[in-house]
């Protein structure tokens, strides 16, 4: 507990004297930050330019501690967006994909082939979805103050090349928690199954499982191809944001100096975060020895085609209204 020092009016006697009182105020020492992965990856990276903004501008009034691993829920990354909410975390800087069981609406992002480009993404986010969603996220009972982005998610497996959905037939592929990507591998013929990013590192390197979907900085970062992953296959199929986000209780507890501060530093840091998670790295990957495919639109539009009844299914539960505004922004921004 921290002591801020304020003025107080004190009635004695009948008499308005002035006396100088210390006030203590809710300011914990120190705020914990969740995130599924550390500052190997972008992502972390994020993060830690947040507290260390913050912890700069606020002259160590706010003192953020970085928990990656999602370890303040012990490692099960869809539980993250309940503990911000209960308080068991203050911060984080989480995929909307972790969060989509919570709230359904996220899982927009998820549609396969809604936008295969940087633009297609920063017009739905920057756009009237982007606020909508924040909007939600904040009924929900969280504060959410920045878009930053974990990337483009590619497809990678140890057997073999991937250019159409026919090579996925009967693979073993990790997905990650909403049923959205059940539901979209298991259209594309191969055998999708559910686990945790802690659980997915030992289950590629036993061969449990034969691949997974990461964007490209996951990949490395995360050394695949160590865990037997070979091919890569870049399809752009869809973009995980991140938001930067924030407690209710602790975001109330801050003074409204704290809070535009703390606001602005997320902005910031999601700005450069972004920009780092955008350096292109198939060269890097290729370097490694994994194979990298590039699909050509034709070989895109297959997977879409293939993909689109999970598409329309997805479309009716997330909220129609919705996504069509985020189609509308896609189109846009072409
Ligand atoms: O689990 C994953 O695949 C990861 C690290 O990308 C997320 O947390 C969404």
């Amino acid at each position: 507990m921290k002591l801020v020092t304020t003025l107080k009016f004190v009635m004695a006697a009948g008499a308005l004297t002035v006396a100088s009182v210390s006030v203590a105020q809710n300011y914990k020492d120190e705020y914990k930050l969740s995130t599924v992965v550390g500052t190997a990856f972008p992502w972390g990276q994020g993060a830690e330019l947040w507290a260390n903004l913050v912890r700069e501008r606020t002259n160590g009034r706010i003192n953020i501690k970085m928990y990656p691993g999602v370890s303040l829920v012990q490692g099960d990354q869809t539980r993250e967006f309940s503990a911000l909410r209960q308080g068991v975390i203050d911060l984080a800087v989480g995929s909307t994909i972790n969060w989509s069981p919570q709230i359904q609406e996220l899982n927009v992002f998820s549609l396969p082939f809604l936008t295969t480009t940087f633009a297609g993404t920063d017009a739905i986010t920057g756009g009237a979805v982007g606020k909508k969603l924040f909007e939600i996220i904040d009924q929900k009972g969280a504060v959410p103050l920045a878009w930053g982005e974990n990337g483009f998610r590619q497809l990678s497996n140890s057997k073999r090349i991937i250019t159409s959905p026919d090579a996925l037939k009967g693979m073993k592929i990790r997905v990650v928690g909403s049923p959205l990507f059940i539901d979209t591998f298991t259209a594309l013929g191969a055998n999708p199954t559910q686990m945790s990013w802690a659980d997915a590192q030992p289950a590629l390197a036993s061969g449990a499982v034969d691949g997974q979907e990461n964007p490209l900085s996951i990949f490395i970062g995360a050394k695949m191809q160590n865990l037997g992953q070979k091919f890569v296959t870049r399809w752009n199929y869809m973009n995980d944001p991140l938001v930067f986000v924030a407690n209710k209780g602790v975001w109330a507890s801050w003074t409204p100096a704290d809070q535009a501060i703390v606001k602005q530093a997320a902005l910031d840091a999601a700005k450069q975060q972004i920009a780092i998670a955008r350096t292109p790295l198939a060269e890097k990957v290729v370097a490694l020895g994994v194979g990298v495919s590039e699909l050509t639109p034709a070989q895109t539009a297959e997977f879409a085609k293939v993909t689109r009844p999970v598409y329309d299914k997805w479309k009716a539960r997330i909220g129609k209204e919705l996504v069509d505004m985020a189609e509308a922004a896609v189109a846009s921004a072409k």
